[in-house]
């Protein structure tokens, strides 16, 4: 998961992880930082073409982010329900785009969208090092994805 430069910059960051950690996930590894744009459009590849995509990178560019590995059964589905819909109007009651988010755009939190997004999302941020010295198990993940195909 990502929290997002505008949720960051209003001091939402503790909060949010906050609810992360009271909602049943273990924060396996986390870091501040900021995005490049060539990072930037490199994640948000998928969208590239979109005409939001270019606002979406100045956005994620604008300010430090923080990126954290979730640990949870089901956690990719279990965190996306907590984050809530991707407009903050259609988001649920009690999920954190509801409460954070300002816009579509300036949503404060972004959710991988499958188990195999997640692990290339996970190691678009962190290396294996990172994630075995947190005490997780990167072949644990690379097992989950085996077990689904
Ligand atoms: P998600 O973050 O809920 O998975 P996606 O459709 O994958 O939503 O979009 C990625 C991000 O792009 C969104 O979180 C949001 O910041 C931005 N975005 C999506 N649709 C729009 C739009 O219509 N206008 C502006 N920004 C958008
Ligand atoms: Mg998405």
């Amino acid at each position: 998961m990502l929290i997002k430069p505008n949720a960051v910059k209003n001091g939402f960051a503790h909060e949010i992880f906050l609810m992360v950690h009271n909602h049943g996930f273990k924060i396996l590894a986390q870091k501040k930082l900021q995005l490049s744009e060539r990072e930037a459009q490199a994640f948000y590849r998928v969208h590239a073409g979109k005409p939001f995509f270019q606002g979406l990178v100045e956005f994620m560019t604008s300010g430090p982010i923080y990126a954290a590995v979730l640990e949870k059964e089901n956690a990719v589905a279990e965190w996306r329900t907590l984050m809530g819909a991707t407009d903050p109007a259609k988001a649920a009651e009690g999920t954190v785009r509801k409460k954070y988010a300002e816009s579509v755009q300036h949503n404060a939190v972004h959710g991988s969208d499958s188990d195999e997004n997640a692990l290339n999302e996970i190691f678009f941020f962190f290396s294996a090092r990172e994630i075995v010295n947190a005490g997780g198990d990167i072949y644990q993940l690379h097992d989950i994805l085996k077990n689904e195909q």
